[in-house]
Parts: C-alpha cells; sequence; structure tokens
C-alpha cells in the first residue's frame, strides 16, 4: 500500500494519476498548501523539502519527495511505463528531466507572476511568457506524428500533462500548439487521468484543451 500526500496541484496530479493508471490500492492524505500543512513539522519527517507530493511506500517504510524521483519509484516497483531497455529507457527519462527541470518550473514561475502578481515585473513576465511559449513549442514538435512522447504511453506523459492542464494559467492558447493539444485531448480521454486530476478532491470542470 502506498501513502499519497498531496494537494490539488500539477505536481501532486503527476503522482495520483500515475497511481491510478498502476491500479494500485493507495491511502490519500490531503495537504493544504494553502493552510500551510506542508510545514508542519508530521509533514517535514516525510518531506523535508516543504512541498508536496510526498509517498510513503509501507511495505518498505520507505518515504520518497520530488516527483521525479516518486515517478521513477513507482514504475521501477510495479514494472509499468518506464521501459527497461536503455535506449527506450532514456528517451523517457530525457523527457521526465526536460519536465522536471524546464516545464515544470518555468510554468510555476509563471503562475506566479503572470496570474498571481500581474503588471509588478513587466519584464519578469516577459520573460517567463517566452520561455513557456519556447517549451511549448518543443513540445508540439516532439509530438509531430506521435501519440505519446516517446514510443509508449510513459511517466514522461504523466509528468507533463497535467502542467499543461494549467494552459490558462500560463496563458497559452493550446490551438497554437495543435500537437500538444490533440495529445492533451487524447490523454484526457483516459480514465486514470480523470481520475488522479481529481484527487485529493474534485476541484470541478478538467480543462478542455
Ligand atoms: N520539484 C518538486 C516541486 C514540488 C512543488 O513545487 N510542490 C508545490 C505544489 S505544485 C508545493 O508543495 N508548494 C508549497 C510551497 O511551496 O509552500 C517536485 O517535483 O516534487
Amino acid at each position: 500500500m502506498i501513502d499519497l500526500y498531496t494537494w490539488t496541484t500539477p505536481n501532486g496530479r503527476k503522482i495520483s494519476i500515475m497511481l491510478e493508471e498502476l491500479g494500485i490500492d493507495y491511502a490519500v492524505h490531503p495537504v493544504n498548501i494553502q493552510e500551510g500543512e506542508q510545514n508542519t513539522p508530521e509533514f517535514l519527517s516525510i518531506g523535508p523539502n516543504n512541498k508536496i507530493p510526498v509517498i510513503v511506500d509501507q511495505d518498505t517504510g520507505l518515504s520518497v519527495m520530488e516527483t521525479g524521483a516518486i515517478l521513477i519509484y513507482l514504475a521501477e516497483k510495479y514494472g509499468k511505463f518506464l521501459p527497461t531497455d536503455p535506449m527506450a529507457r532514456a528517451e523517457v527519462m530525457e523527457w521526465l528531466m526536460w519536465q522536471m527541470s524546464g516545464l515544470g518550473p518555468m510554468c510555476g514561475q509563471a503562475h506566479y507572476y503572470l496570474r498571481n502578481n500581474p503588471g509588478k515585473a513587466p519584464h519578469t513576465e516577459d520573460r517567463l511568457r517566452a520561455e513557456v511559449a519556447r517549451l511549448y513549442k518543443v513540445l508540439d514538435t516532439r509530438l509531430e506524428g506521435r501519440e505519446f512522447i516517446c514510443a509508449d504511453y510513459s511517466i514522461a506523459d504523466m509528468a507533463c500533462w497535467p502542467w499543461v492542464s494549467r494552459y490558462e494559467w500560463h496563458q497559452v492558447n493550446l490551438a497554437d500548439h495543435p500537437n500538444v493539444r490533440a495529445w492533451y485531448q487524447r490523454l484526457l480521454q483516459r480514465k486514470a487521468v480523470q481520475k488522479g486530476y481529481h484527487v485529493p478532491k474534485n476541484v470541478g470542470e478538467i480543462p478542455s484543451g
């Protein structure tokens, strides 16, 4: 059994989508980051970086923070969504790391400036808008003629999709990125993606793309 400590954010949803895709039993523990619950001593004992999500594997007692590490841990434990062939695996890792170091942080910063603090730092807003547009172009080019980011559906897709679901927050029009839009809508059809999106609670309709 896996314990998932999470909230209704893109990083949290990466892991609830993965757990739903694995079809395993897991227990959800909401950590309301708007109320500062990520700063309690109880949470810090498993997530010392003050950020959700974190998992605890009851089978081993191991706690894991950082979504890239969590996705790899679960993929390896259950033998799914991360190929073992070195070349195919390198490709999934490449796009997972691209999400962890690029798409996630840049979109997160874009939300902070463009959506939550508009007009306070125009130069930063311009920089983030341009960088997010560049990253979407990279993803759009990658998805040309592909169903998924890599050969098969993988943890790279699960890492990117919840961030793209916030396209309105980072002021991206998916019509400008037709391959990303088609991929986004394709994954949106998956029951596990829909269920995982609504963990730890239903926040209403999922953006349709
Ligand atoms: N690199 C981390 C980022 C996690 C992260 O930024 N979590 C956000 C929610 S999406 C959070 O917990 N924020 C609370 C805070 O910053 O106080 C990961 O991939 O797990």
